[in-house]
């Protein structure tokens, strides 16, 4: 493909608008040839001094048109699988924002969709594997730099939750990220979850315990621990602590100008992850329009929105048990096996 991909952009909420305005602004290779979203004045006003796109009310009406190439999805997650079907039918190139899809038996089928194409045209928007520290992190992990990984301590907080957000996208919408970098750090997948439920704020909304405390499992032991706290009032923070056998290492940390002025020093709190993985998402997204143009995908695969998918599940089980949950996965099909993610041989679990 020579030509500028022409991205159709599904879902105009808070990460589409903020997509189009990266399309548009500061990727090269493509540009935004429609928006769609239910609310049709969401999409309008998304579109609003792009000449080159149309604002639309479903992706239907996006995927009979002949001037569109490429598909970025940015709907809620429980949207995805019907749309990245269509997607695939058409044999288009799609970035998809986590979740894949909501549960794992959904996320095979998409599995299966592709292989059925017999090549990769998902990727999923695991942004954070485009961060820098991150990428460093797993660098240092995979060449041992400091001896063999023992432990991971993570800590996962939001401001506050937008209005619906439940105790289950505790697990599906925020953990589902650290679920993948623990597998993309590790270079494992993970075999079990467990949930454990404390004091809670009174900051957040009924229904929801906040924070929760996950404790994660890789095939050859490495522990991991999360913190989610997603009405943590004082702004944004993802944080990774890597315990090796010769080192700690830290990244996420508090960055940007360190201000010493009359009466006070410091700097500023990240307001949120727009901010935080900003420069992780334009890297993303110029990684997938790349490899798009070739054929290829840029990050993440299909099965890597699958094996979270099922971790989340397994999360979302944990719970509600507080039970310690085994992560069931299918055996890798060989299209995705030049992704380094699994020691064991997995048997079939998901029809
Ligand atoms: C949100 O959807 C994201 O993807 C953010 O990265 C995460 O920090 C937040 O918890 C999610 O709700």
């Amino acid at each position: 493909m020579s030509e500028n991909l022409r991205v159709a952009v599904i879902g105009a909420g808070r990460m589409g608008a903020d997509h189009v305005q990266r399309l548009n602004h500061r990727i090269t290779g493509a540009e935004v040839a429609a928006v769609v979203d239910v609310d049709l004045t969401r999409a309008q006003v998304a579109i609003e001094g792009i000449s080159s796109a149309v604002a639309l009310s479903s992706a239907e009406e996006a995927f009979a048109r002949d001037d569109i190439n490429a598909v970025l999805i940015a709907t809620p997650g429980f949207l995805h699988e019907d749309i990245l079907l269509q997607a695939l039918a058409l044999d288009l190139p799609i970035l998809c924002e986590k979740p894949l899809t909501p549960d794992a038996a959904s996320a095979w089928k998409i599995v299966e969709a592709e292989q059925r194409l017999g090549h990769k045209r998902v990727q999923v928007g695991f942004m954070r594997r485009f961060d820098a520290e991150y990428a460093r992190l797993g660098e240092m992990m995979h060449g041992q730099e400091l001896g063999a990984t023992l432990m991971v301590h993570c800590a996962h907080r939001n401001p506050d939750t937008p209005a619906g957000f439940t105790n289950t996208m505790l697990i599906n919408d925020s953990v589902v990220h650290e679920f993948d970098v623990i597998r993309f750090l590790t270079g494992e997948e993970i075999t079990s979850v467990q949930v454990r439920l404390g004091r809670a704020t009174r900051n957040a909304p009924v229904g929801q315990h906040d924070p929760q405390h996950v404790l994660i499992e890789t095939e050859s032991g490495i522990l991991a621990d999360v913190e989610i706290f997603v009405n943590a009032q004082f702004g944004y923070q993802v944080t990774t602590q890597a315990v090796f056998e010769q080192g700690i290492v830290n990244i996420g940390e508090d960055g940007g100008p360190y201000v010493r002025s009359t009466g006070r020093w410091g700097g500023n709190v990240t307001p949120s992850f727009i901010e935080r993985f900003g420069t992780a998402y334009d890297v993303e997204v110029q990684a997938w329009v790349d490899a798009a143009r070739r054929q290829d995908i840029g990050g993440p695969s299909a099965w890597d929105g699958y094996a979270t998918a099922a971790c989340c599940e397994a999360g979302v089980e944990a719970q509600l048990s507080g039970e310690k949950v085994t992560v069931q996965l299918n055996a890798k099909p060989a299209l995705y096996r030049d992704s380094a993610t699994s020691i064991l041989e997995p048997a079939a679990v998901h029809a």
